[in-house]
């Protein structure tokens, strides 16, 4: 709670574009604040060119499994676009589950400026991770690698060396690195998807059978991290 600034509890929150005032009185900005929140991007759909339409049934089959479990905590999918295929599709799936929408739902937005630029309390983040889990690579492993600071590296670095495909690994964020200072980010983790780029390592080749598998493992281990956190 004090991680937050005063004059930010009077904010409201936006979620995807729509703008809703939720803090009006103290109790509710007090329970708003303390909801742990993840935000996470959709694994592998970009760079590692994962077939989106299989990735939005595993995003929602895997939610639909956490969800539950999160007595008070939110997940919240991510992407950079309102044109976002897999935010849509992702969408319409959970509506068609009846997801309950207090604990999961879509966002637009760069997931490095949630609460910034969003208004969006996200207390730990999700990086779809390189397998050497170095800074660069483009997409999102920049973004958040570049927001963070060098005291993600360095955190990262104390944690593991590399991850293999399907798995995730929590850090916890010093709180000189500017998410955390601007952002209220205290944790990331790093989720390794399963790769369909021949140009990067451990291409699977179109196989959709262990693509779709590792891909239900990252999510698996993704949240479990998160739980881990929330407990
Ligand atoms: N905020 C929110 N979502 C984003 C952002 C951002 N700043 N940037 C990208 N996305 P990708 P992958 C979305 O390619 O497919 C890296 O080079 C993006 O639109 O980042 O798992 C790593 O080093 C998409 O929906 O991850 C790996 O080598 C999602 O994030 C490799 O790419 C994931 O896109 C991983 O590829």
């Amino acid at each position: 709670n004090s991680l937050i600034p005063d004059n930010a509890k009077l904010k409201s929150e936006e979620v995807e574009g729509q703008t809703v005032e939720c803090a009006s009185s103290h109790a509710n900005q007090t329970s708003l604040i303390d909801t742990p929140t993840l935000a996470f991007p959709s694994i592998s759909t970009a760079d590692f060119q994962f077939n989106h339409e299989k990735a939005a049934d595993i995003i929602v089959e895997k939610v639909a499994e956490f969800s539950n479990k999160f007595e008070n905590a939110r997940l919240v999918l991510v992407d950079l676009t309102h044109k976002s295929k897999i935010l849509s599709l992702v969408k319409a799936k959970a509506a068609e589950k009846n997801i309950d929408t207090r604990k999961f739902f879509t966002h637009v937005g760069d997931i490095t400026r949630l609460y910034s630029t969003g208004a969006l309390r996200c207390n730990v983040i999700a990086n779809a991770s390189n397998w050497r889990l170095k800074p660069g690579g483009g997409g999102v492993n920049a973004a958040i690698f570049n927001a963070a600071g060098p005291e993600l590296e360095s955190a990262t670095k104390e944690k593991v060396k590399s991850l293999s495909p399907g798995n995730a690994v929590v850090v916890p964020l010093s709180s000189s690195s500017p998410l955390f200072a601007r952002e209220g980010v205290t944790h990331v983790i790093h989720v390794l998807g399963p790769n369909m780029n021949p140009q990067r390592p451990n291409c699977l080749n179109n196989d959709y059978n262990k693509g779709c598998k590792i891909l239900q493992d990252a999510y698996t281990s993704l949240f479990e991290g998160f739980a881990s956190i929330v407990r």
